[in-house]
């Protein structure tokens, strides 16, 4: 018998699948979570006539959505609970935007730049989780032509990864000053879609207890002490009280 809910296509370790799973999950949407394979990704995106081969993706029977954004839209869109998450439509979309355009981007490439090329065996783990044998398997066997592709295609390396640092820290300065004046919330003074993009963007660096991926992540040696130096920022510990308040 086959199952008429909606099917959430993931990559464990990506922020932006985090993002639709989250939205999906506050607003109550019942949904069923698949976590694909590097590489299957593309064949079943193009199977279902994504227009992209990324996740995340959702696919309705009759059609799929593609883009975290549009998934937290049609979420709302759907919500049986009748619960909001859009309190001022242009604000939000501003800081969600910026936030997936810039930081979701160099977050990715300044993590990856260490943790792919120096320290690949420690986060293959996370590419693997929740995948069946067989595709544990086939990733393990194709690892490092899998780490190859990521390296070129995300163009990764020590150059790339401290450039990225410099856009992610602006970035963050961006969001320290937002909360400069002392709120809980990003956008109009309640839970949002900006808060979900925000802190789930922001979460492999921070690493919140309540991630249902990174909670056990490590950092490799050289990240974790360029990170050090960001633990006390108001970004970073913002992201841990939205995640221990709302996830
Ligand atoms: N803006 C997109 C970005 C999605 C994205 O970059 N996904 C990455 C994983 S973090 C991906 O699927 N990369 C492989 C590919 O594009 O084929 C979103 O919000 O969904």
């Amino acid at each position: 018998m086959t199952s008429n809910k909606p099917v959430l296509y993931v990559f464990a370790i990506s922020h932006y699948c985090e993002k639709a799973r989250w939205a999906l999950d506050f607003l109550g949407v019942d949904y069923k979570l698949r976590h694909v394979a590097p590489g299957e990704h593309m064949e079943i995106a193009k199977k279902l006539g994504a227009p992209r081969s990324s996740v995340p993706y959702l696919s309705l029977n009759e059609r799929v959505i593609q883009g975290s954004a549009d998934i937290v839209t049609w979420a709302e869109d759907e919500s049986p609970s009748g619960k909001s998450l859009t309190p001022d439509a242009e604000a939000c979309e501003q800081v969600e935007k910026r936030i997936d355009d810039i930081a979701g981007v160099h977050v990715r490439r300044f993590y990856y730049s260490e943790a792919l090329v120096d320290d690949p065996s420690m986060i293959r783990p996370i590419f693997t989780r929740d995948l069946p044998l067989t595709k544990k398997l086939m990733i393990s066997l194709g690892w490092s032509k899998i780490r190859k592709i990521m390296i070129s295609r995300m163009d990764l390396g020590a150059r790339q990864g401290k450039e990225s640092e410099v856009i992610v820290d602006d970035e963050l300065c961006w969001i320290d000053e937002l909360l400069a004046d002392g709120r809980s919330y990003l956008v109009g003074g309640e839970f949002s879609r900006a808060d979900i993009a925000v802190a789930s963007i922001l979460a492999p660096l921070v690493v919140p207890a309540e991630h249902p991926v990174y909670s056990r992540l490590q950092h490799p040696p050289r990240l974790a002490e360029e990170l050090s130096k960001w633990e006390q920022r108001p970004s970073f510990k913002w992201v841990r009280d939205i995640y221990a308040r709302h996830r």
